[in-house]
């Protein structure tokens, strides 16, 4: 995967977005500025930022079960102690508790000290969402119809990704977004998933004051290496996209209810 420095937004225009191949920019003057700690995050303002947090098996999309607490109480809790390395997982599951997809609000996210991207198709951003989780963290295999810019604030994230043609050795169910039947790509059972050996996956580490732009259907599995946090960007859908995003969910569910 290149990384490139800085783009114009012509370059990263034509070379990456209109060619829908994923780059990480690095060197934006977005992350200039005084590093962000724990003890700026627990302070009051962005301590209190509401934010919902996964437990369980929650890498089983339907085993992940939710928790809504301030900012502060989850850094205290749940990052803090497996920093410390005194904590295991309170239910006895091997995951730590992850702060996954909150949705920000932009006065919260000003309060977090963060700076927006400029949105790259000259749409508007949807809502920021917050990803925040220490070592071991992480989020199960799939893929999201529109494309996605990934701001890497704190620590290191690691991707598997595999690209649209990789799809159908995926064993991808639903659409939008579309969880495939293999959670972790870094532990797959052969026998269930034969398919799965032909699927070819690129590997990529997201350091601190980087951002991944990945194109809409690039399928994802992604795991915190050290405490880490993330706001991603989805540009807001037109119409005629959610239009579309629909009607392929309409027809998958339709797909479904025939085969049963
Ligand atoms: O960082 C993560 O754990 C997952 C992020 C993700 O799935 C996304 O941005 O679409």
């Amino acid at each position: 995967m290149p990384r490139v420095e800085n783009p114009p937004w012509e370059v990263f225009n034509t070379y990456f977005v209109q060619r829908a191949a994923p780059v990480i920019i690095t060197g934006s003057p977005l992350f200039s500025g005084r590093n962000l700690t724990l003890d700026d995050l627990t302070r009051p303002g962005p301590g209190d930022i509401p934010v919902s947090v996964r437990s369980g098996n929650y890498l089983n999309i339907k085993e992940r079960r939710y928790e809504e607490m301030p900012l502060s109480r989850y850094i205290e809790e749940h990052i803090r102690p497996w920093e410390q390395g005194a904590a295991t997982a309170a239910d006895g599951s091997a995951l730590p508790h992850y702060s996954g997809n909150t949705p920000l609000t932009w006065e919260q996210f000003e309060a977090l000290g963060l700076k927006a991207p400029q949105c790259f198709d000259g749409q508007k951003f949807d809502a920021p969402r917050l990803w925040f989780g220490p070592k071991g963290s992480a989020t199960p295999l799939h893929y999201d119809s529109r494309d996605n810019l990934i701001c890497q604030y704190i620590g290191r994230k690691h991707f598997i990704l595999f690209a649209p043609s990789q799809i159908p050795w995926l064993y991808m169910r639903d659409y939008s977004p579309a969880w495939s039947s293999i959670s972790d790509p870094r532990k797959v059972d052969l026998n269930k998933f034969p398919l799965f050996a032909r699927a070819k996956a690129v590997e990529v580490t997201l350091n601190a004051g980087e951002m991944l732009y990945l194109p809409e259907h690039w399928a994802h599995f992604v795991l915190n290496v050290e405490t880490s946090m993330m706001v991603n960007f989805w540009p807001e859908m037109t119409p005629a996209q959610e239009r579309k995003t629909k009607l392929k969910k309409d027809l998958y569910q339709l797909k479904l209810k025939f085969a049963s």
